[in-house]
């Protein structure tokens, strides 16, 4: 990261970064309860899902019912103060009132939020449904769909953006005025201006009755799902109401879930009562969900039962006297074995665990290159996981491990960036190095951490990586083309080079580029950022490239395994915070050893002006994220959940990597005993940004319960 133009707007990022984390799009900022009891929300985290609930703003102030919604649920569904015919009764004229209460509860308690819905033939005002001319519906749609998204830009995890639109018991859409006036295109130009106005924000087509595999409704949806997938009409998710009967839901659900998700949709639970509560039917429905990793989360519609719209069923978790019912405690333990859901057709992300060195690392060509299978010293001495990731974080840092060595024609300042993987017998780094002049990288290895200090460093601008700006490295091995990757900005662009053998630090191939420029979407939102902190992780099918703007957004980009280095395209805003210091830069994404799970890390800048890293998960790489440890009271790693035993010589956690399992394009980690080596610096120093001393710190997590 860094680039030489940046001193100025450094120091300003640092001295603005004073307001407390603001709620982000795709991901929570705190879980709703301390450590402590299993709750519904805290059981679903582990696995990379949300547990949430339709909740009143007029229910709010009962503290019987704010107490439990807090405790139990980190996702919120405002019940039906974001339908149309209450945040716009009349034309243009908007009201958020109550919709902002609920989101305001839900910034403050950390959790995140659906929107329901822009769309939908019922609880639509008059004055909508009597339009009868084309062009003013369309552009009545486009502007409350905007409207609204603009005003909660940022806020939302997933909108419903056009809600039971398909006719019961047929595979045609519903007649509505929408349907009557616009024609069935209304809800592929709804997704499409529902891009445009919040692109981080998932857009779900939500509906009852498509829980049957076989059943008409279904069938129909499945086809609109399908025909947006090919022609590229953005649909991120499907929400399956499920208010079932008393016999829960279908046998087939499970196939309807995963048949979706293989169509590249996340599927969602999103209105979940069952009359009478039977608990296995709740249970059901839960694994049901688990057992699809592209299923990323649960939403009950209501807490007790007397707050349910079906209330004489008695169809909720909790009863009217805000009880826990057996349903409770069938969810909690269904939520409990889930942490390893098995893997939906759509998703990739049962690629093997790269610890081993047995299944990707195998190589298709066979050549004079030194193979990572060569000896059995290759596997890191991470350990094996069989453990889960934590929702809090302690560790122990090192002093200082690794410093600038200055040669002849180096004058450096700082070492920065750290990448790092253990192959061979050696922990093998790669790190930015600075001063007031510029940036280039340098190449160091050792075969233990007590070595590092003494290890010899190589300028890889005497490789032929050359002079000039390069930064940021990240280094893995790419197993399909048997080929160590070094993936770097380069100011411009986001660049790499290849070398058949890591430990040669001349044999990098000169820079190339990832893109032809900067994509679009990038020019459009960095701002006064700068695009920064590359970052590539592969599944079994796609390579992603993430990037950072230091102005609040995380972007990803993709290409096909077999297409990769070539072919990165697709580029999307991944996270995004109104507050770009919640979100900056040095952003890792990981495989979990063992889980359909990742792990997404970002620095950010905390109210002290100091850097720290926050945390998310999800069942797939391109999210939805959900909150892990991700705020400044409760982060990932910063000064405060860190010991110094040798001295606390930084109060920076700055850019770093974890250490990996194994070395392989999978980014794979241990969630047990994790290390993460980091930059830091004398809490006293200042200057140009450029110039700061940084330093490399070893982390090492004293929390580990595996
Ligand atoms: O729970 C909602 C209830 O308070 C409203 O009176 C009702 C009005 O239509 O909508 C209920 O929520 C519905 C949701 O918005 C869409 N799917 C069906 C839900 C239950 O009717």
């Amino acid at each position: 990261m860094k680039g030489l133009h940046r001193l100025g707007r450094r120091r300003r990022a640092v001295v603005a970064g004073l307001s407390a984390a603001a709620a982000l799009a795709g991901a929570a900022t705190l879980l709703p309860s301390s450590a402590g009891a299993a709750t519904l929300g805290t059981q679903a985290v582990p696995s990379g899902r949300y547990f949430g609930t339709a909740v009143a703003a007029g229910r709010l102030g009962d503290s019987a019912y704010s107490t439990i919604l807090d405790r139990e649920f980190n996702m919120i569904t405002p019940e039906n103060e974001m339908k149309w015919d209450a945040t716009e009764p009349s034309r243009g004229s908007f009201n958020f009132g109550p919709a902002d209460q609920i989101v305001s509860h839900a910034t403050s308690h950390g959790q995140q939020l659906r929107g329901h819905t822009l769309v939908w033939h019922s609880q639509l005002p008059t004055w909508v449904s009597g339009i009868t001319d084309a062009a003013t519906l369309r552009s009545v749609m486009n502007n409350h769909i905007t409207t609204t998204m603009a005003h909660f830009k940022g806020k939302i995890h997933s909108w419903d953006v056009v809600n039971e639109a398909f006719a019961d018991g047929s595979t045609q859409l519903r007649s509505s005025v929408f349907q009557k006036v616009l024609g069935e295109g209304f809800i592929e130009e709804a997704f499409r201006t529902a891009r445009a106005a919040d692109p981080a924000a998932k857009l779900c087509y939500n509906d009852y009755n498509i829980e049957n595999w076989t059943d008409a409704k279904t069938q129909g949806l499945y086809a609109m799902v399908r025909d947006f997938k090919s022609r590229g009409v953005p649909i991120d998710c499907v929400g399956f109401q499920s208010h079932f009967g008393t016999s829960g839901p279908p046998a087939s659900f499970g196939t309807t879930l995963s048949n979706f998700a293989a169509l590249g949709v996340d599927v969602q639970i999103t209105e979940l009562d069952i009359a009478t509560a039977p608990p296995t039917a709740y249970a059901n429905t839960v694994k049901a969900c688990l057992n699809v990793s592209r299923c990323t989360g649960i939403t009950v519609w209501g807490i007790r039962d007397s707050d349910s719209w079906r209330s004489a069923d008695n169809p909720l978790l909790f009863d009217s006297g805000g009880n826990p019912k057996p349903a409770y405690d069938a969810v909690i333990s269904a939520l409990g074995s889930g942490t390893s859901p098995s893997t939906s057709p759509s998703t990739s992300s049962s690629a093997s665990p790269s610890a081993s060195p047995s299944s990707t690392d195998q190589p298709r060509v066979k050549t004079r290159r030194v193979r990572p299978t060569a000896d059995g010293t290759t596997t890191s001495p991470s350990p094996s996981a069989t453990g889960s990731l934590p929702s809090t974080f302690q560790w122990s840092s090192s002093g200082v491990l690794i410093s600038p060595k200055s040669d002849a024609s180096h004058n450096i300042a700082g070492i920065k960036d750290p990448s790092v993987v253990y192959y061979k017998g050696k922990y093998h780094v790669f790190a930015s190095v600075a001063d007031s002049s510029g940036y280039s990288m340098v190449y160091l290895s050792f075969t233990d951490w007590s070595q590092a200090g003494s290890a010899t460093h190589h300028y890889l601008d005497q490789s032929p990586i050359g002079t000039g700006y390069r930064a940021a490295p990240q280094v893995f091995y790419f197993a399909p083309q048997d080929l160590w990757y070094l993936v770097y900005q380069t100011g411009g662009n986001a660049s790499y080079s290849t070398n058949a053998d890591i430990s040669n630090p001349n044999g990098w191939s000169a820079p190339k580029g990832f893109y032809s420029s900067m994509p679009a979407i990038i020019s459009q939102n960095i701002g006064n950022g700068y695009w920064v902190d590359m970052w590539v992780i592969c599944d079994s099918a796609n390579c992603y490239l993430f990037s950072s703007d230091d102005n609040g957004q995380l972007y990803r980009s993709q290409t096909t395994l077999s297409q990769f280095p070539n072919g990165m395209t697709n580029t999307v805003i991944a996270a995004q915070d109104a507050n770009r210091n919640n979100l900056f830069e040095a952003s890792n994404v990981y495989k979990v050893q063992g889980k359909n799970q990742y792990l997404l890390l970002v620095e950010a800048i905390g109210s002290d002006g100091r850097r720290y890293f926050r945390s998310w998960t999800s069942g797939s790489i391109d999210g939805s994220w959900t909150a892990l440890a991700a705020s400044e009271s409760n982060p990932f790693a910063a000064a405060g959940n860190v010991t110094f035993p040798s001295g606390a010589w930084t109060k920076d956690i700055s850019h770093g990597e974890l250490i990996r399992a194994g070395y392989d394009q999978t980014l794979t980690i241990s969630p047990c005993k994790m290390r993460y080596l980091y930059q830091g610096q004398d809490p006293n120093a200042s200057g140009d940004y450029n110039s700061l001393p940084w330093r490399l710190g070893l982390l090492t997590q004293s929390n580990s319960t595996c």
